[in-house]
């Protein structure tokens, strides 16, 4: 799709004088989120804040690591570490906004519609926990404001992620199998293929080439306000 379609069908999506605009960028697991955020921020520091992933506050809640508990037994702490995953993002996406653009590093849909239904799919989380997770969820998506104007999806190849995890080397994610990115792939082509609000971009190319397809696509990410 070229640009100024684009535009076209963003400005048709949002309110005729809307001011301000949150865009969440979604990617699986090491598809480069944080790296496109740094260069969004850099370039565009005067519109944009930047909400980055809470995963330091899932590393250390009051001194337990929820991450790493995640990952070891996930049949026991899957639950205690979505609620908390819902929690933090919750908070993300309500906190107040200076600037004309939110830009959020993953958001509470992705942890409902990706995260949290591989591990109920999968046979990790158990339908009781499913259904609470997912009563919460529904019950914050209808009473608070949680919705995302723009979605920028990192679109990558769970073998290229693979490699980038391994070589990354963080602590809890070492056990990663390829199969589990390949349901989360799955997942996020299925949640996010349908939606009209989406902006895909391949993100299996290196840092330099990124910067240049974000820089092609600039003007839809920053909501046309560029
Ligand atoms: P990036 O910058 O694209 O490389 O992104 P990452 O890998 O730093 O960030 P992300 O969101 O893919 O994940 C950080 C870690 O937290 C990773 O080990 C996956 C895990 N994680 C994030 N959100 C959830 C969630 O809702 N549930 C589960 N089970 N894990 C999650």
């Amino acid at each position: 799709t070229t640009c100024s379609s684009w535009i076209e069908r963003i400005s048709s999506l949002v309110q005729p004088k809307q001011k301000t605009f949150t865009v969440s960028v979604e990617g699986n697991i090491g598809s480069g989120k944080t790296s496109f955020l740094r260069y969004i921020q850099a370039n565009h520091d005067n519109i944009t804040e930047v909400t980055e992933e809470p995963t330091d506050r899932w590393r250390n809640i009051q001194g337990h690591n929820a991450l790493a508990l995640m990952y070891e037994d996930p049949a026991r702490w899957s639950l205690t570490f979505q609620t908390y995953v819902q929690l933090t993002m919750l908070q993300s996406h309500m906190a107040p906004q200076k600037k004309p653009i939110k830009m959020m590093e993953r958001s509470i849909h992705s942890a409902k519609q990706c995260f949290v239904e591989n591990l109920h799919n999968n046979g990790t989380m158990p339908d009781i926990e499913y259904i609470v997770l997912s009563e919460w969820y529904d019950y914050i998506c209808a009473h608070d404001k949680v919705d995302v104007d723009i979605i920028v999806y990192l679109k990558t190849r769970p073998e290229v992620v693979l490699e980038r995890i391994k070589k990354r080397h963080r602590n809890e994610e070492q056990t990663i199998p390829l199969e589990y990115l390949e349901q989360l792939h799955k997942l996020h082509e299925d949640w996010l293929g349908h939606q009209p609000n989406v902006l895909t971009l391949d993100a299996n190319c290196d840092l330099i080439e990124m910067k240049t397809e974000i820089d092609k696509h600039i003007k839809t990410i920053l909501c046309g306000l560029v």
